[in-house]
């Protein structure tokens, strides 16, 4: 049986149709290396504008979110919005709001696009400065139903704002996960990943996950290379997550010479399956 790749799920599809922009037309990108577009978020839109709602929901919130995380995640443009010249920009800012010393933005697709095996890509900018914790990831969509770890959770991209030069690459699941997460790193041509922007990826197979920068591929899980007696939780579709973390377990504190606002930008998502 054929797997879905990718399923959307757009609730809100059903009145006009001039504003179609974003939608991949799905016979568009077939072709470049066996991968047929099935879906993407370009961030064509007036300057100010939010997140496409059909795609993302902004998960508000300042609790730290599992991982010490000193910013409060709001729905405000100031912290999540288009730029007008084809980017979303995600702003951490240094403000006090509702108890918390920073604001960002944390978007999600959960309920709005799922994407399955194939390849999942965005062109993105970093911010920089120690304590800056940018990630394009993804989770089960059987959370949060099913739990944490036991989602499965595939970090595409995470980086720290102290090693700007370095992309990082994840899989979480149950039995491997947080400290014991497989994961990989790659020190990136040319340095700064807040210079310019670079493609991060993963292609997602029945039973192999690759990471890429770049189009290098620097971090490769197996079924088979999975540690013993745990479990593959990836054959289920996964929800995407873009968000701008300030401060937390995995980056330390923010440094006195970080320089706020910091901005984490997307050229675009994009999610393809193999072509026919
Ligand atoms: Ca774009």
């Amino acid at each position: 049986m054929r797997r879905v790749a990718v399923l959307l799920m757009l609730a809100a599809l059903g009145c006009g149709g001039e504003d179609a922009g974003p939608v991949a037309d799905a016979g568009a990108g077939s072709g470049a290396n066996g991968w047929q577009l099935v879906w993407s978020d370009e961030f064509e839109g007036s300057a100010g504008a939010p997140p496409d709602p059909r795609f993302w929901t902004p998960e508000v919130g300042g609790d730290g979110w599992g991982n010490e995380q000193l910013e409060f995640n709001t729905d405000r443009r100031e912290n999540a919005a288009l730029d007008g010249s084809g980017h979303l920009v995600i702003t951490a800012r240094r403000e006090l709001y509702q108890g918390a010393s920073y604001t960002s933005a944390r978007l999600i697709t959960r309920g709005l696009v799922e994407v399955s095996q194939g390849r999942v890509e965005a062109r993105l900018k970093m911010p920089v400065g120690s304590g800056m914790w940018p990630a394009f990831w993804m989770l089960g969509a059987s959370f949060p139903e099913t739990s944490w770890p036991a989602c499965g959770e595939i970090d595409v991209v995470e980086y720290r704002g102290q090693e700007p030069g370095i992309a990082n690459a994840a899989l979480h699941g149950p039995g491997y996960s947080g400290g014991q997460a497989i994961d990989d790193s790659t020190a990136v041509a040319g340095g700064g990943l807040n210079r310019d922007f670079h493609i991060f990826a993963v292609e997602w197979s029945a039973d192999e996950i690759v990471w890429l920068v770049d189009e290098y591929p620097y971090h490769r899980v197996t079924r088979e290379t999975l540690p013993p007696l745990t479990t593959w939780v990836f054959d289920q579709p996964f929800f995407l997550l873009l968000n701008l973390a300030v401060g937390g377990s995995y980056v330390g504190p923010v440094g006195a010479d970080t320089v706020f606002p910091q901005a984490f930008v997307a050229d675009y998502v994009r999610a393809y399956e193999v072509a026919p």
